[in-house]
């Protein structure tokens, strides 16, 4: 079959130039936020705080360099939209910041030999690999449009939903003036997942046909359970297990509407820890996640505020 050239003149759609721009005007790089002031801070973190800290950001140090090196990947390869093959590929290369600036953070904060432990700690990790091989085990069996939508909707489970569990420490750290810089990469990686959460969330509404969402629903479900098996392991030891479960719940509804699915959990917003929702809003901040990018790294660039009306298509 003679092969097509991407024509970035012929767009069909309302909302490929938006992402593919949205995408780039996001575009950070992690040796440009100064981490150096959070060795202070770290110093007064008790053990286990420090622990929770470190394997938060290490499994979502295993989350990223999966969802760069295969999930963006593999959905990349069996959509056909060249443009959206473009926008998937961009979102994958950031997957790879993310989890590079994971390491930024370790390297400042802790020790080499601290570190090697911590990603010792992610490989035998039990809840970890279980929810990473289900997800992955949809990447790497797309045959047809069901399962492409499948993989579609564990991607956005991956991003909307499970990385929370992570964010949720740094969040509520950065709430009482912690660990700011490091939270500062967090709020950029955060304001990434958010983007790359509609935009396949958008990719799988497409090629949704009825009745898919029982199995969906089902698989979300499976997660949530490692997920709560994984939020008692990390977070016990500080007595925040309910209030991470209760955020996690919230943002799996997040998850199912980015699939255009009805919410599940049904939490509100209030019942969610106001630290963490404080950290979550950016709008509170210097920046929103799709117009400018965080506190002190304003790239000039056209850049255009958009409001969730640009998001009706
Ligand atoms: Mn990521
Ligand atoms: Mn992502």
């Amino acid at each position: 079959m003679n092969k097509q050239a991407i024509n970035w003149n012929d767009i069909k759609d309302n909302f490929t130039t938006l992402f593919w721009q949205q995408n780039v005007r996001q575009f950070w790089v992690d040796e440009e936020i100064p981490l150096s002031d959070d060795k202070l801070t770290w110093k007064t973190l008790t053990p286990e705080q420090q622990d929770v800290y470190k394997k938060a950001t290490a499994g979502l140090t295993l989350l990223d360099t999966e969802q760069g090196s295969v999930g963006m990947p593999e959905i990349a390869l069996k959509v056909e939209n060249l443009h959206s093959k473009a926008i998937l590929g961009f979102m994958g290369m950031m997957e790879h910041m993310h989890a590079k600036s994971y390491s930024s953070i370790f390297s400042t904060l802790c020790t080499m030999a601290e570190i090697d432990e911590l990603f010792e700690w992610v490989k035998t990790n039990e809840h970890l690999q279980s929810k990473l091989n289900l997800v992955s085990s949809y990447y790497t069996n797309i045959t047809d449009n069901k399962s492409l939508y499948m993989a579609m909707c564990m991607s956005v489970f991956l991003e909307s939903f499970l990385f929370y569990s992570g964010f949720f420490y740094p969040l509520y750290l950065a709430g009482q003036g912690k660990l700011v810089a490091s939270g500062e990469i967090i709020n950029l990686i955060i304001r990434d997942e958010s983007i790359h959460g509609v935009y396949v969330g958008l990719l799988a509404q497409e090629i949704y046909e009825e009745n898919w969402e029982k199995e969906a629903l089902e698989k979300l479900l499976e997660l949530f359970e490692i997920e709560k098996k994984y939020t008692h392991e990390l977070y016990d030891q500080i007595g925040l297990t309910n209030e991470v479960l209760k955020f996690l719940e919230y943002n799996a509804d997040k998850a199912l509407m980015n699939l255009g699915l009805e919410p599940y959990f049904n939490v509100d917003e209030y019942e969610v820890n106001g630290t963490i929702l404080a950290g979550l809003n950016t709008k509170t901040k210097n920046h929103d996640f799709f117009s400018t990018k965080g506190n002190g790294y304003i790239k000039p660039t056209n850049i255009a505020k958009l409001d969730d009306s640009d998001f009706d298509f």
